[in-house]
Order: C-alpha cells, then structure tokens, then sequence
C-alpha cells in the first residue's frame, strides 16, 4: 500500500492532487484542517491535511466511487470532487477543533435560512458555555440551545406595533417603492377600526405616484375614514391639524429610491416635528442582503423605531429577521404574510419568529 500526505487550502485541491498522483483508485485515510481562525476555525481560512493511500484492499471513501458518467474529463472530475467536498466537509466538521457535529448540522440549517456567518458565529458563541459536555453534547441539546438563544434575541425586540394607548398617535410607514406600505396601512387601518374601534385618519404623503393615493382612498372609502393628501411639509402639518381629533393617524410616504440623498431629506422634512410618532421602516422578506443594507444605511439619520417585514409568505428562508435583530436597534413590529387586507398580518411573536427560523430542524424548535 502506497500511503501519502497531501496539504492544500482546500479539499477540491486536495482531491485533485491525490487523483493526479495516486489515480482513480485511491481512498482517503484520513484529513483534517490544520491552521485556523475565528471562531472554532468555523469562518476562519484554513489548510487541509489528507491522507491518501493507494490500495486494493483498503476500505474508505474511493474516488473512483464517486465518479459519474461523464461528457467530458473536465465535467467529470469537477462533479467528482463537489461531490467529495461536500461528503468531506460534513465529516470534517467532526474532526475539527473537537467542535461536535451537532454544531454542522445547525450550521447548514442557518445558512440555508440566510442567517449571516458574523450571527452564526455569534449564536455559538453564547450557547457554547452552556453546554455541560462539549464532546459529547446531545444533538438536541444544541438544537434547543440554539433556537432559546434566537428565541431570546427576538422576545428583546418584539414592539407592540398596533397599540395606541398612550403610544404614539401618528404612525408613519417608510420604505422603497413596492414593499407593501400602502397596502399594509390598509391591513392596520382596518385593524383599528374593526377590531379596536379607533378613529383612524390617512395622510397620502406618497403624491410622487397618482395611483398611490388613489390606492389609499380607496381603502379609506372601504373604511370609511377621512384622509388628506399631502404634497408637501406644510400640507403634511395641516392634514395632521385636520385629523387631530383621531386616534391614530397613519401616514403613506412615498417610496422612492432612498440612494438619492435629496429623497431622504425629503422625506425628513414630511416626518420632522413630529412628537408620539412610530416610524416603521418597511422591508420586504424577498430583498436581497445587500439591498437591505443599502437602505439601512440611507436612513440611518431618520428616527425610525420599528421594522416592519412584509413578504413572509413569498419566502422560506427567515434568517433575513434575525440579521436585522443584530444590525439594528429598532423594535421588531408587523410581519405581513400576504395580500389579503386586512387578514394577512401578524405581531411579530419571538416563538413564532423561531419557529420560523428553526423548524425543518427535525423539528426540534
Ligand atoms: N405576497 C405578498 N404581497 C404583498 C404583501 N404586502 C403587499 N403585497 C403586494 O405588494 C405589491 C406592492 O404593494 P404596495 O402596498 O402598493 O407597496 P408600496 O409601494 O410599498 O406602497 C402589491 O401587489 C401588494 O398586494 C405581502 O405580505 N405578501
Ligand atoms: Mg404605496
């Protein structure tokens, strides 16, 4: 038997190599990863040690095993080592700085929910001290560890976006166009007055669009509450006078591109003056990472308080709720769950935002 020792920054690499040098038939002895960083070396970049020996009787996972039928050399191989990669990394998981496997497997889980590697890194960070045997942790344990720790993140945050006791009276929704502000005023509107038995008042701040405020005064007619249009700051001061006597008034803004500076200063000036005011900042379920970022930031000098996620029903990965727990101080409000006015709109529940998140996980949540 011809054994050998290969290092390589990554597993594929490392694959090829041994195929190039030992052939088809040789098996993995062993591998592991032998210089790390971050956090257990999960995030950290590393170098891979495999063993790799050529041997007709000697069990293991063989290369030629995984080979598929091919159209061309290249295909082949490619889809060969993806293959081992993913068996390998898996496997690794075990070997690495005595992290139990249990740890992978919620690993992969949030990754598939979008949940970014900083919050992963930090979920494991706080469950690790509470685990009594690290080595031989139950993979339940860490389950239920991990969705408690997440449970606890939200219950932190949830607001209780639709009471108006002595909360604020005027309500503004703020967002990018088409994340569903108009149509989730509607949903609240019907809620306090059909549920709550409030007087509501809508302003239409979004005049950039004539068929927004049309949107708006349909439902207010549907509704049968008063609502003003405002063009612009002072109009916005009068229409609030005028509807003074409600109990609540909800304000439409117009989503525009907030990448431009001029929009959000204008915006600014609809929202400033405003004392008792709850400023919901709208994000779909169905924007990307980098969109939402963008947004964050062009707001950052608005006093928003709540976040308000629409959507929920055109997604499956939730994770997206849980990154904005950690990138933002705001409370976390009304979750929409579809287009139905006013029935597809929930509070945000921490149990139920972790069911979310961790059902499928061999339903351990
Ligand atoms: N699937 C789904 N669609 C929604 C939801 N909320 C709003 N929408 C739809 O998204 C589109 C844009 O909504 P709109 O209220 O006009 O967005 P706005 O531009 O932010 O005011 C409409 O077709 C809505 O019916 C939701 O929770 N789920
Ligand atoms: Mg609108």
């Amino acid at each position: 038997m011809k054994v050998k020792r290969y290092v390589a920054n990554s597993l594929p690499d490392a694959m090829s190599r041994i195929r190039d040098d030992l052939g088809d038939t040789a098996v993995i002895l062993d591998s592991k990863p032998i210089k790390h960083g971050g956090l257990w070396g999960l995030f950290g970049k590393q170098r891979f040690e495999v063993i790799a020996a050529v041997d007709h009787g000697v069990e293991g996972p063989r290369l030629k095993q995984h080979r598929v039928e091919r159209d061309s050399p290249q295909d082949g191989l490619k889809r060969e080592i993806e293959s081992i990669k993913q068996m390998m990394e898996q496997w690794m998981y075990t070997q690495q700085n005595d992290l139990p496997r249990p740890f992978a497997a919620v690993e992969t889980h949030l990754k598939r929910q979008h949940v970014t590697d900083d919050v992963i890194a930090s979920l494991f960070r706080n469950v690790q001290p509470r685990i009594r045997d690290i080595q031989n942790a139950d993979e339940k344990e860490i389950y239920s560890l991990v969705a408690g720790e997440i449970r606890e993140r939200f219950e932190a945050r949830v607001g209780t976006p639709l009471s108006v006791g002595s909360g604020p009276k005027t309500v503004y929704l703020i967002g990018p166009t088409g994340v569903g502000k108009t149509t989730t005023i509607a949903k609240m509107a019907a809620v306090y007055v059909l549920e709550q038995g409030l007087s509501v008042g809508l302003i239409a701040a979004d005049t950039f669009r004539i068929a927004a405020v049309k949107q708006l005064k349909t439902y207010a007619d549907i509704l049968n509450v008063p609502i003003h249009v405002a063009h612009d700051p002072n109009e916005m001061k009068e229409a609030k006078e005028k509807l003074s006597h409600c109990d609540v008034v909800l304000v439409d803004t117009a989503g525009r591109n907030y990448r431009q500076k001029m929009n959000v200063s204008e915006l600014f000036a609809y929202i400033q003056h405003s004392d008792q005011a709850a400023i919901h900042l709208v994000l779909s379920l169905t924007m990307r990472d980098e969109d939402i970022d963008a947004v964050l930031e062009s707001v950052s000098s608005i006093p928003v308080t709540h976040l308000l996620l629409t959507k929920a029903d055109e997604t499956t990965s939730y994770g997206l709720m849980l990154n904005l727990v950690s990138k933002t101080p705001y409370k976390l409000g009304l979750i929409t769950t579809g287009q139905n006015v006013p029935d597809d709109m929930v509070e945000a529940d921490a149990d139920q935002l972790t069911q979310w998140i961790m059902e499928e996980v061999d339903g351990n949540a």
